[in-house]
């Protein structure tokens, strides 16, 4: 999987893509990454990219040149190729987007400052608009970087055994089931008795009960949803969504 990310502070993915588990991943070619800095597209003599916006308002946009040149550079204006714009107004990230984008071969990032983009260049260049909450943040770079961390770790070769992407939380649309290591008691606090059990179905069990009362506790939302999933009828909405999913992506 190659990450081509558009951005004018390179400096700021490279520290953590070339960190942990994501740095192992890359000097292992399991991912590769190339950062595109907007500023070198820029035909200003000061290197500049953004302006004010037309009809007044607080701060400066993203010009247009600027971004479509890098995009084009990125890409060889390939309107095949994901283009992601990170944005509030996307939509908001998740798994199973996160599982959608991993099936991809290489994906760009458009990561915007200042005010924004001019509306324009995203019209031409972007094919997903994605959001990773309902919070402000200063620039795309963070969301960026969120979103190849969880795309990145599906990708095969990128975990290891021992850090298996498979039994996670949201893997089944459940949070996680408490966990521990030794000592067996600290602090006065046992580990619960059954984990020590070795009777696996009953350890099964428990992790589950208490991925259940968890979730309902902290997610009430995402309990709702496991219930209506995990019934029969939530199975077949699931398969018919999908399927719809599939077939818009084909024709658009
Ligand atoms: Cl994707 N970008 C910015 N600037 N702020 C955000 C966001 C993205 N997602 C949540 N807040």
């Amino acid at each position: 999987m190659k990450f081509k990310i558009l951005t004018l502070f390179p400096e700021m993915i490279e520290g953590v893509l070339n960190s942990s588990i994501l740095g192992r991943a890359v000097k292992n070619d399991r991912i590769a990454y190339e950062t595109i800095n907007i500023r070198d597209f820029s035909q200003d003599k000061h290197g500049s990219v953004d302006d004010y916006p037309y009809g007044g308002g607080a701060g400066m946009l993203m010009q247009p040149q600027p971004v479509f040149d890098a995009w084009k550079h990125a890409t060889g204006n390939d309107r095949q190729v994901r283009t992601i714009y990170l944005t509030p107004q996307g939509e908001t990230f998740n798994q199973s987007m996160a599982e959608e984008f991993a099936r991809e071969k290489e994906l760009v990032f458009l990561c915007g400052h200042y005010e924004g983009i001019d509306e324009r260049v995203l019209e031409e260049c972007v094919t997903d608009y994605v959001s990773i909450g309902d919070y402000v943040l200063t620039g795309g770079e963070l969301p960026t970087l969120v979103m190849i961390d969880a795309i990145a770790r599906l990708v095969d070769g990128v975990l290891h055994n021992d850090e298996s992407a498979q039994t996670e939380t949201f893997d089944n649309g459940l949070l996680e089931y408490p966990q521990y290591t030794r000592p067996a008691e600290w602090m006065g606090k046992e580990v619960p008795e059954v984990l020590l059990s070795g009777d696996h179905k009953k350890i099964e069990e428990w992790r589950l009960g208490m991925s259940l009362e968890r979730t309902k506790v902290n997610r009430p939302d995402l309990y709702v949803n496991y219930l209506a999933c995990n019934s029969e009828e939530g199975k077949e909405r699931r398969r018919k969504n999908r399927r719809k999913r599939e077939y818009r992506r084909n024709n658009s």
